[in-house]
C-alpha cells in the first residue's frame, strides 16, 4: 500500500514509521492512523522485525488528533472510526518492542501515541501535554489511564485538567520519558536502542512484554503467577539453552527466536 501521510523504512532489524504531515504538525487524521495500523499489521508477524520506532521526524512528533476532522463528527462517526483498528491499541499490542522518538510537540493523541509505545526517547525540544480540555473534550486514547500509570494520578490530573505542557527534562523527571538526548541525536539514539533490542532473544522479549503489560493490571499474586508460568515456558525454548550455554562457554549468544 502506498502511504500518503506516513513514511516507512527498514533499517536492519528495525522498522521505522515516520508520521508525515509536517504542514499540520503531524495531526493524527483518520487517514494517518489507518496507515499506521496498516503498516504495523504488515510487520506484526514478521519475525525479522525485532523493534519498531515511531517518530515524527526532527521537528514535531504529533500535535494531537486532527481537530478539523472532529469539528462536525458525531458519536456514531467517532465509534465507527475504531472499527478497522484503533491506532493506539494496535501500537500498544504489537508483539515487538516499540520506541517513540519524540521531538517537538507530543500533544493530545500525540502524547498518547508516545505512551502507547514501550519506551520513549525525547529530544530536548520535546513538549508533552494533554490539551484536550482546552477544546472541550478529554483524552480519549489512553491519556486518562496510561498517563496516571506512568506518572501518578496527581500529576496526570494536573496535565489533563489544566491542559498545559511540560518540557523534555520535566517529562523525564516524572517518568514519562526514558531518556532525553540532544535534538540532532534523536533518531540515531532510537536506532541504537533498536539495535540493542534486536540483539536480545526475540521470543523472550515478546513474552516479557506481555507479562509486564498484562501483569500490571492484575493483583500482585495473579501477576506473579503469570510471570512464573511464562518463565517456566521459556525453558522450552532453544534461546534459553543458547543464552545459558553461551554464558558458560564465555561467548556471545546467537539467538534465533526459537
Ligand atoms: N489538528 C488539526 N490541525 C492542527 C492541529 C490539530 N491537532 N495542530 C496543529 N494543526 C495545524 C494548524 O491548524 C495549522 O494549520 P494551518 O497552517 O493550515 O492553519 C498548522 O497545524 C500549524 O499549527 P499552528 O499555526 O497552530 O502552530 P503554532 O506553532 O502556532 O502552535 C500548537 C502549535 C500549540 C501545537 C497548536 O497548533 C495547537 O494548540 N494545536 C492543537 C493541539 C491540541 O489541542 N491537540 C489535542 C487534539 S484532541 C486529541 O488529540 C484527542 C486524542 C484522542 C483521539 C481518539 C480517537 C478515536
Amino acid at each position: 500500500m502506498e502511504y500518503q501521510t506516513i513514511k516507512t523504512e527498514r533499517e536492519e532489524a528495525a522498522f521505522i514509521i515516520t508520521l508525515n504531515r509536517p504542514d499540520k504538525l503531524n495531526a493524527l487524521s483518520p487517514e494517518l492512523t489507518g496507515e499506521v495500523v496498516d503498516a504495523l499489521n504488515n510487520v506484526r508477524t514478521d519475525e525479522t522485525v525485532r523493534a519498531i520506532i515511531i517518530t515524527g521526524g526532527p521537528k514535531v512528533f504529533a500535535a494531537g488528533a486532527d481537530l478539523s476532522k472532529m469539528q462536525t463528527a458525531n458519536s456514531i462517526e467517532m465509534y465507527n472510526r475504531n472499527l478497522s483498528g484503533d491506532m493506539w491499541t494496535t501500537v500498544a499490542e504489537m508483539p515487538q518492542p516499540t520506541i517513540a522518538a519524540v521531538a517537538g510537540y507530543a500533544l493530545g493523541g500525540g502524547c498518547e501515541l508516545a505512551m502507547a509505545c514501550d519506551l520513549r526517547l525525547a529530544s530536548q525540544s520535546a513538549k508533552f501535554g494533554q490539551p484536550e480540555i482546552n477544546v472541550g473534550i478529554y483524552p480519549g486514547a489512553g491519556g486518562t489511564q496510561r498517563l496516571s500509570r506512568l506518572i501518578g494520578l496527581g500529576r496526570a490530573k494536573e496535565l489533563v485538567f489544566l491542559g498545559g505542557q511540560i518540557g523534555a527534562e520535566e517529562a523525564q523527571r516524572l517518568g514519562l520519558v526514558n531518556k532525553v538526548v540532544p535534538d540532532e541525536n534523536l533518531l540515531d539514539e532510537a536506532k541504537a536502542w533498536a539495535k540493542k533490542l534486536a540483539s536480545k532473544p526475540p521470543f523472550t522479549l515478546r513474552l516479557v512484554k506481555q507479562v509486564m503489560d498484562q501483569g500490571y493490571d492484575l493483583d500482585l499474586q495473579s501477576a506473579l503467577k503469570l510471570e512464573r508460568l511464562g518463565f517456566i515456558g521459556l525453558f522450552g525454548t532453544e534461546d534459553q539453552r543458547e543464552g545459558v550455554t553461551a554464558f558458560l562457554e564465555k561467548r556471545k549468544p546467537n539467538y534465533t527466536g526459537r
